[in-house]
C-alpha cells in the first residue's frame, strides 16, 4: 500500500468523508462497499464524537464488515471522517475483551460470568454492609448508551444508596453545562446545526474543529465556499489544521483570554454593535456575587478590559481583537463553538459565560443563524450523561438530588423508597478518585472509560486503583485501568447491542443490534442489571428485559420537561434519522429553537407572556428567573499554574484527527496507526533554538508532578511559551504530567495548562 504523510491524509480526509457516502475509496487502504447488494445495511450512529454523524453498518454473514455514511441523516448527509470508516476493524480486532477476568495471586485469569459477577456481588455488599452505601462508587462515560446509564444510576442511587455515581463529562463538558444553566438557565444550545449554513459569522474557540469535530468543520467549510463573504475567527494558542478557513486567528496564551472575550464586548457596545432593547427585556446583568447591575454598570465593568488591556493579559495585539469583535458584530448572524480549550480550564465557566455574553449583548440567539453552541466532545455526553443524570449531583430526565420533589418522582418510577436516594450530591470525579486514594472509597465499578489513563495527575490516582477493589467493565483488553482491575467484565461493542445516544444539537437518535457480541461479551445495561440481582436487587430489576424497556421508563421521566422525550419511543426512532428535543408527542416533529416561536413548550406556555411584554425569547429553563438570560460580568482569571522561571512553558494537550482518546479502538487500525503511530511534543522553532533542541530529537518534558521522554516537533504551529502533546498514547502518559487543579463551579480539570520545562533528553 502506498504511503501518504500526514499532510495529504488530513487534505484528503474531507474528500474522503464525500466519497464514503458514493462508496468509492480515494484514501489508499480505504475499502468501501461498493457492492453493497452483498451485504445487509443497518442505519445507525458513529460510535465516536459527539457530532453523532449518521452511518449506515454493513453487516454480511453475522459480521459488521464495512461502515459508510448515511445519505439521509441531516447532520453529515452520507459524509463521514476516517474513525468511523475504521470502525469494523475496532470491532473485530484480536484486541477484544472475550470473557470475564479475575485477579489471583496479582494475576488477571479467566474465570466465568457466574463467578465473576458473585465476586464482585459479594465484595460490593460486604463493603456496603461494613462502611456504607457511599463506600462505593460509579464512573461511567459519555460514549455509553443512555440505557446503560440509566441502569447504573437506578443500582448506585436508587438501590445502593450512594451519589457516588460520576462520569467523564465531568473532564468535558462540565464547564459547558454550568455555562448554559448560569447564562440561558437551562443546559444545551437553543440552536442546531442547521444554523451553520444559515450563519455569517464563525467564532471556534478553543476548538480544533477540523481535527475533533471533522463533519461540523466541513460543513462550515463548505458553507463558506459557497459564500466567501462568511467571516470566521479562530481563537486557540496553536495553528492547527482548522486554521484552513480562518479570516483571523487570536492567539492568546494558554489559559488568559477570558480578557479577550470581555474585550470584544468592550468594543462591540462602543462601537454601537450591541442590541440595548435586547438586553433589557431579556437578560439580567450580574456580578459575581450575583447582585443584579445597570447596562452602566456594565460599560464601566468592561473599562479594565479595554482591547490595550486585554492585549497586555493575553498576548493578543489589542487592534486583532477589535478585529475580531467587529467581524461579530457586523456580521446579521453569528456562531460560536467552542470545546476543550474553553471548558478543561479553572475558569471554565466563565469562559463559557462570556461567551454567550456576546450573543446576548448584541441579541445573536434565538435566531436562525446566530447561537452559541458548544460542540460536546463524546456520542453520548448530552444524552446519557446530561440529560440521563449520569453525574453526582443529578436524577434523570433534568432532575436533582437536593430536591425532594424530584428524588420522590424517580424513587416512584423506580420502584424504591424515596430515603433510598441521598438528598446531597456525591463525590465529583476528582474528588471521588481523592477518596479512592484515601480509602474512603473501597470499591468501584467503572464502565466505558479509562481513567487510569484519562484522570488529570494520573499518577496520583493510581494509587487508589491499585488498593480498593476494582471492577472494570471493557470491550477492550488490556488498557491502563485493566492493570489495576481486580474483576474484568467483557462488554459488548457498538454494533452489537441497541440504545441510544444524544448528540451535541439535542438529537436522540437510534442505534440497532446488528451483530452478536463477540466471545462472551454481555451489554453493558444487562450487566448492570444482572449484578443488582446478584447483590439483591431481584425486584428491582426484574423487569428490564429489553432495551426498550429501559428507554421508555427514562423517557417517562423527561414528560414536562425541558428535555421531553416524550414523543420517541424506539418505534419512532427506528424509523427518523434521530429527534430534536423537546418533542413531547408523537406527532410532532422535534424543535429547532429553544425558547421562542416553535418550542412547544415556549408557545404553550410563554409565548403570550413574552409577547406582552415586547420579547420574542423566554428562557424559562429551571435556572432562570422572569424569562431571563443573565449577562455576568466576568473578571480575569489566571490559570493555576503560571509559567515560572524554573518551569517556563505553558504545556496544553489535546487531539489529533486520526486518533480516539486512549487508542483502544483507533489503535486497532493499521491505517490510522501509520498517519500518526506515536506521541510527540510540538515546540516552535523559536523556543527549540533557545533549548538547543532538534525536530525528531528525544527530549525531556517535566511538570511539577512529573516528566516523559518525548519526540520533538519543530513546527510553527504553538506560540512561542507553548508546547502541546496530544495524549493518546499509554506508552507516553502525557496525563501524568497535566494539572489536576479543577474550576470550583464546574469541578473540571484544567487539561489545557500545565507549568513545564523542557530539555534535551
Ligand atoms: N479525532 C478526535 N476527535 C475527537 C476526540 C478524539 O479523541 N479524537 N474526542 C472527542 C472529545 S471527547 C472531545 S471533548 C472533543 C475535544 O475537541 P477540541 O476541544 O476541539 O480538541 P482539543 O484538541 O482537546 O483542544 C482544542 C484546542 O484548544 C486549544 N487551547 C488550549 N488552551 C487554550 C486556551 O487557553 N484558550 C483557547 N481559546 N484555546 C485553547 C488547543 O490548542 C487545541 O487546539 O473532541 C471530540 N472529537
Ligand atoms: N491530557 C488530556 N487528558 C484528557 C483530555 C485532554 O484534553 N487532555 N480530555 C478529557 C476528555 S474531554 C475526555 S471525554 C476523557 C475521555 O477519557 P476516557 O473515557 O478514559 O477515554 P476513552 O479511550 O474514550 O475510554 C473509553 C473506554 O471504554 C471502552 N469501551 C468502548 N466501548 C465500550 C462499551 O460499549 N462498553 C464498555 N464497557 N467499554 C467500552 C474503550 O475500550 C475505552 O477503554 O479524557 C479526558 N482526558
Ligand atoms: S465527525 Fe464525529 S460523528 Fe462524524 S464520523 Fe467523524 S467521529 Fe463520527
Ligand atoms: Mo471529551
Amino acid at each position: 500500500m502506498k504511503k501518504i504523510s500526514r499532510k495529504e491524509f488530513i487534505k484528503t480526509s474531507a474528500a474522503v468523508s464525500a466519497a464514503a457516502g458514493i462508496g468509492v475509496s480515494l484514501f489508499p487502504g480505504m475499502t468501501y462497499a461498493k457492492n453493497s447488494s452483498s451485504m445487509n445495511w443497518h442505519k445507525s450512529v458513529c460510535r465516536y464524537c459527539g457530532v453523532g454523524c449518521g452511518v449506515m453498518v454493513g453487516e454480511k454473514d453475522g459480521k459488521v464488515v464495512a461502515v459508510k455514511g448515511d445519505e439521509l441523516n441531516p447532520i453529515n448527509k452520507g459524509h463521514l471522517c476516517v474513525k468511523s470508516l475504521y470502525l469494523p476493524k475496532a470491532i473485530n480486532s484480536k484486541t477484544r475483551l472475550a470473557h470475564p477476568m479475575i485477579r489471583k495471586n496479582g494475576k488477571l485469569e479467566k474465570a466465568s460470568w457466574e463467578e465473576a459477577l458473585d465476586l464482585v456481588a459479594k465484595k460490593f455488599n460486604q463493603i456496603r454492609k461494613a462502611h456504607g452505601g457511599n463506600a462505593l462508587a460509579f464512573y461511567g462515560s459519555g460514549q455509553a448508551e443512555t440505557e446503560e446509564t440509566y441502569m447504573a444510576n437506578k443500582l448506585f442511587k436508587g438501590c445502593i444508596g450512594t451519589n457516588n455515581v460520576e462520569g467523564n463529562p465531568r473532564l468535558c463538558m462540565a464547564s459547558a453545562v454550568g455555562g448554559y444553566l448560569t447564562s440561558l438557565g437551562a443546559d444545551e444550545p437553543a440552536g442546531l446545526y442547521e444554523d451553520i449554513e444559515k450563519s455569517e459569522m464563525f467564532l471556534l474557540v478553543g476548538s480544533n474543529t477540523a481535527e475533533a469535530h471533522p463533519i461540523v468543520f466541513e460543513r462550515i467549510m463548505r458553507h463558506k465556499n459557497k459564500n466567501p463573504n462568511v467571516k470566521i475567527v479562530v481563537i486557540d494558542p496553536r495553528k492547527t489544521p482548522t486554521d484552513q478557513v480562518g479570516d483571523l486567528h487570536l492567539f492568546p496564551n494558554p489559559g488568559f483570554d477570558l480578557a479577550i472575550f470581555n474585550a470584544m464586548a468592550f468594543v462591540l457596545i462602543n462601537e454601537g454593535y450591541a442590541d440595548k432593547s435586547f438586553v433589557e427585556k431579556h437578560t439580567f446583568i450580574k456580578d459575581n456575587k450575583k447582585n443584579i447591575h445597570t447596562f452602566e454598570d456594565y460599560k464601566k465593568f468592561l473599562e479594565d478590559f479595554t482591547p490595550e488591556k486585554a492585549e497586555k493579559i493575553s498576548g493578543v495585539p489589542a487592534q486583532q481583537i477589535i478585529k475580531a469583535a467587529r467581524m461579530f458584530g457586523k456580521a446579521k448572524t453569528s456562531m460560536s463553538l467552542w470545546t476543550m480549550g474553553l471548558n478543561q480550564r479553572i475558569g471554565g465557566v466563565w469562559a463559557n459565560n462570556l461567551i454567550h455574553n456576546l450573543h446576548l449583548l448584541t441579541g445573536k440567539i434565538g435566531v436562525p443563524g446566530s447561537d452559541s453552541f458548544s460542540l460536546t466532545g463524546q456520542p453520548n455526553a448530552c444524552g446519557g450523561v446530561r440529560e440521563g443524570g449520569g453525574l453526582c449531583h443529578l436524577l434523570p430526565g433534568h432532575h436533582l438530588v437536593v430536591k425532594e420533589a424530584h428524588r420522590k418522582k424517580v424513587a416512584k418510577v423506580w420502584g424504591v423508597p424515596a430515603s433510598n436516594i441521598q438528598p446531597k450530591p456525591g463525590k465529583h470525579t476528582i474528588a471521588m478518585f481523592s477518596a479512592l486514594n484515601a480509602g474512603e472509597i473501597k470499591g468501584i465499578y467503572i464502565m466505558c472509560t479509562n481513567p487510569a489513563h484519562s484522570l488529570p495527575n494520573s499518577r496520583k490516582y493510581w494509587k487508589g486503583l491499585k488498593e480498593q477493589f476494582v471492577v472494570v467493565a471493557e470491550s477492550f483488553f488490556p488498557t491502563m485501568t485493566t492493570e489495576y482491575a481486580d474483576v474484568v467484565l467483557p462488554a459488548a461493542f457498538w454494533t452489537e447491542k441497541e440504545g441510544v445516544y444524544g448528540c451535541t444539537e439535542r438529537r436522540s437518535q437510534y442505534m440497532p443490534k446488528v451483530v452478536e457480541p463477540q466471545g462472551e461479551a454481555i451489554w453493558d445495561a444487562f450487566i448492570l442489571r444482572d449484578l443488582a440481582k446478584k447483590m439483591g436487587f431481584d425486584k428491582e430489576f426484574a423487569k428490564y428485559e429489553t432495551a426498550e424497556i429501559m428507554w421508555d421508563e427514562y423517557r417517562g421521566l423527561t414528560a414536562g420537561k425541558d428535555m421531553n422525550l416524550m414523543g420517541a419511543p424506539y418505534s419512532r426512532l427506528k424509523k427518523v434519522r434521530g429527534l430534536t428535543w423537546p418533542v413531547p408527542t408523537e406527532d410532532h416533529p422535534g424543535t429547532y429553537k429553544r425558547f421562542t416561536d416553535g418550542d412547544p413548550i415556549y408557545d404553550s406556555k410563554w409565548s403570550s407572556k413574552a409577547k406582552s411584554d415586547g420579547r420574542r425569547m423566554w428562557f424559562y429553563g429551571p435556572k432562570a428567573k422572569d424569562g431571563k438570560a443573565t449577562i455576568w460580568m466576568r473578571p480575569h482569571k489566571d490559570p493555576a499554574e503560571v509559567p515560572s522561571k524554573e518551569y517556563p512553558y505553558a504545556l496544553t494537550t489535546g487531539r489529533v484527527l486520526e486518533h480516539w482518546h486512549t487508542l483502544t479502538m483507533t489503535g486497532t487500525s493499521p491505517q490510522l496507526n501509520r498517519a500518526v503511530p506515536k506521541a510527540y511534543v510540538e515546540i516552535h522553532p523559536s523556543d527549540a533554538k533557545k533549548e538547543g533542541i532538534k525536530n525528531k530529537e528525544m527530549v525531556l518534558v517535566e511538570s511539577p508532578r512529573g516528566k516523559l521522554e518525548i519526540e520533538a516537533r519543530v513546527i510553527d504551529r504553538p506560540i512561542p511559551g507553548t508546547i502541546f502533546v496530544p495524549w493518546h498514547w499509554p506508552e507516553s502518559p502525557i496525563n501524568v504530567l497535566c494539572n489536576d487543579a479543577f474550576d470550583p463551579g464546574s469541578k473540571e480539570p484544567e487539561y489545557k495548562v500545565a507549568a513545564a520545562k523542557i530539555t534535551k533528553a
